[in-house]
């Protein structure tokens, strides 16, 4: 483990596409946007940070699986795969590490196959609709988490 805090954002499918279509949904930031905004916040945090993205199932697992015993905290929007994927679950299940999950929309005011995320019972806290700015407060959420060692409670 290296000095500091290190933290794993991981971004799943589509997420490369951001700002280029549905901005009404997902706002009109790109993912470089994003991961700008997280490098800022994380420098600010005084945390390190590995920011990835993925259109592949086995990809996302696989780097869930590299980060045991290497990061502090993982900051996860699995995309589409949070509402299908028994695989990243289990991923997860193997980290015990805090894991915060973020969306740019609110899935569960979106469509009902949208409503049940496969992250959440593993997630110490869910951010969702509140954009770009996800992101950030998730690694706020973070820094509160592993400066206290408890999950604080999560506003809706
Ligand atoms: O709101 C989120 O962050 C989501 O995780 C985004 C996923 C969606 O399947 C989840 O239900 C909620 C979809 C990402 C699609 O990204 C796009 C990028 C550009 C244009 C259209 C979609």
């Amino acid at each position: 483990m290296r000095d500091g805090k290190h933290i794993l954002v991981l971004n799943g499918p589509n997420l490369n596409m951001l700002g280029l279509r549905e901005p009404e949904i997902y706002g009109h930031e790109t993912l470089d946007d994003i991961r700008a905004l997280c490098e800022s916040a994380a420098a600010r945090l005084g945390f390190t940070l590995d920011f990835r993205q993925s259109n592949h199932e086995g990809e996302l697992v696989t780097w869930i699986q590299q980060a045991r015993g290497q990061v502090d905290g993982l900051i996860l929007n699995a995309a589409a795969y949070t509402h299908t994927s028994v695989a990243i679950h289990d991923a997860l299940r193997l980290i015990d590490v805090p894991i915060i999950e973020v969306h740019l929309s609110d899935p569960r005011k979106r469509e009902a196959f949208r409503h049940f995320s496969y992250v959440e019972p593993l997630a110490a806290a869910v951010i969702c609709g509140q954009g770009a700015r996800g992101y950030v407060i998730a690694l706020e959420r973070l820094s509160g988490i592993l400066s206290t060692g408890r999950a604080m409670p999560v506003p809706d």
